[in-house]
């Protein structure tokens, strides 16, 4: 089966004014939509970032791809690598978006046609896409309720308020907790810090395993607390977590941390490649690594990660960022093709608004915190051309072309600076 044609559209859509060590979300958030259309009529789909470098590259792909076998995976890498290198470098991405750094570029880029190469042969085949990844070893995939510390409204939204209210006190954050397991029966909580103080931040985590005593809780300050305060943390926190999810910058950092806490590390900002992982290994950096599809380098190499993590006696996690239905499916088709994923997956999905999907059908079910996989064909969604157009609308409406939650956070400060560690 021939590859017949290829688009890569740019999308926007809206952003709740969520917390983070560098800065606050925007109003809108990108993405690229990608679909891959065989010449036996099937369509295959991919999401991944939607900030300028990456679309770049996945636009740049497009022609190039046409002609190509559908099952020929390492041709799709080989002109990626090719694209990769006659676009040369490009500007870095948002930190926080480790895949759109330029040291991804020829993984993420990859990542993105693979996902929708994959749904096309699957689609072709009539199998779900996790039957080509080695078939289910569960059909029912765990995420987390991922809690944000946030303000009430955007200062610059042109658009009325999320839902979510503020959320910046401990009763706030138990109250954002409840509603979304309410809303999806989480049985594991996640609560994204490094943005307010630490003492405040660890305080909502004990007001947390009070208020759901029986939810494992995690606390992720994206590399924000210098080791000082990391292990006062430490110390305050006790035994209440899972695990502490990025404490402190650098593999060193976490590996003095966790050899004077004894403490379970876990990471998406250390250990981002193989070379990364190799190095956390010899230090013991980490004990759980949060795998990304968007930035491993596709769903194969996450299956491959999962066995260097198994043979390394290590945990494995998964990590998002800001996405839609596409990427939740392919994150949930590889998570249910991997025996040891230890722990609930992080999705940001619920922060997502509900007629801004661009499945068929709306926004995908979350039931008792999970993500079903089906034997529908492909990933089991549909695209919705009308919403994909709306939202491409969108993104030409808007002059956001790369995530920057530092610029964002200086409409509120214009003083305000990134300084790692803050605290
Ligand atoms: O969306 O603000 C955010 C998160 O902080 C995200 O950018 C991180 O990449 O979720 C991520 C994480 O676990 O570090
Ligand atoms: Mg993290």
């Amino acid at each position: 089966m021939k590859i017949k044609r290829v688009r890569v559209t740019p999308i926007a859509f809206r952003d709740a004014p969520l917390l983070n060590a560098s800065g606050i979300h925007e109003p809108f958030a990108l993405r690229s939509i990608i679909e891959v259309e065989g010449d036996n009529g099937h369509i295959g789909l991919g999401e991944s970032y939607g900030d300028a470098p990456v679309l770049a590259v996945l636009q740049a792909m497009q022609d190039s791809l046409v002609g190509l076998d559908a099952f020929d995976l390492n041709g799709l890498r080989a002109r990626v690598i090719q694209t990769v290198a006659r676009l040369g470098p490009v500007q870095a991405g948002a930190e926080l978006a480790p895949g759109s750094h330029p040291s991804k570029q020829v993984a993420n880029a990859y990542s993105a046609f693979e996902v929708a190469f994959l749904d096309l042969q699957a689609r072709s085949l009539g199998l779900p896409l996790v039957d080509l990844l080695g078939g289910a070893v569960r059909t029912e995939v765990p995420f987390s309720a991922y809690l944000f510390f946030k303000y009430a409204k955007h200062i610059d939204a042109p658009y009325a308020p999320d839902s979510w209210g503020e959320a910046l006190s401990e009763e706030q954050i138990v109250a954002q907790a409840a509603r979304m397991i309410e809303a999806h029966g989480f049985q594991s909580i996640k609560l994204k810090a490094g943005a307010l103080e630490p003492e405040h931040e660890v305080a909502c985590i004990k007001a947390l395993k009070k208020a759901f005593p029986d939810h494992p809780l995690r606390i992720d300050p994206n590399g924000n607390w210098s080791l000082d305060t990391a292990l006062r943390m430490a110390e305050l926190l006790g035994d209440d977590l899972q695990y502490y999810e990025d404490p402190t910058p650098g593999l060193e950092g976490m590996a003095e941390l966790h050899e004077r806490t004894g403490m379970l590390l876990a990471t998406n900002m250390v250990v981002t490649d193989f070379e990364e992982f190799r190095r956390s290994v010899a230090l013991n950096s980490v004990q759980i690594i949060l795998a990304d599809h968007h930035y491993w380098g596709g769903l194969r190499d996450t299956q491959a990660l999962a066995r260097m993590c198994d043979t390394f006696g290590l945990g494995l996690s998964m990590h998002s960022n800001s996405h839609l239905g596409i990427s939740l499916m392919a994150m949930a088709h590889v998570a249910a093709a991997v025996p040891n994923l230890t722990y609930a997956c992080d999705t940001h999905y619920p922060w997502q608004e509900e007629d801004e999907e661009v499945i068929k059908g709306g926004k995908l079910p979350i039931r008792n915190g999970c993500v079903s996989i089906t034997r529908a064909p492909g990933l089991g969604v549909e695209l919705d051309q009308d919403q994909l157009a709306k939202l491409h609308e969108q993104y030409l409406s808007i002059d956001i072309r790369s995530r920057d939650d530092a610029r964002q956070m200086r409409k509120y400060d214009p003083a305000w600076t990134i300084r790692k560690p803050r605290f």
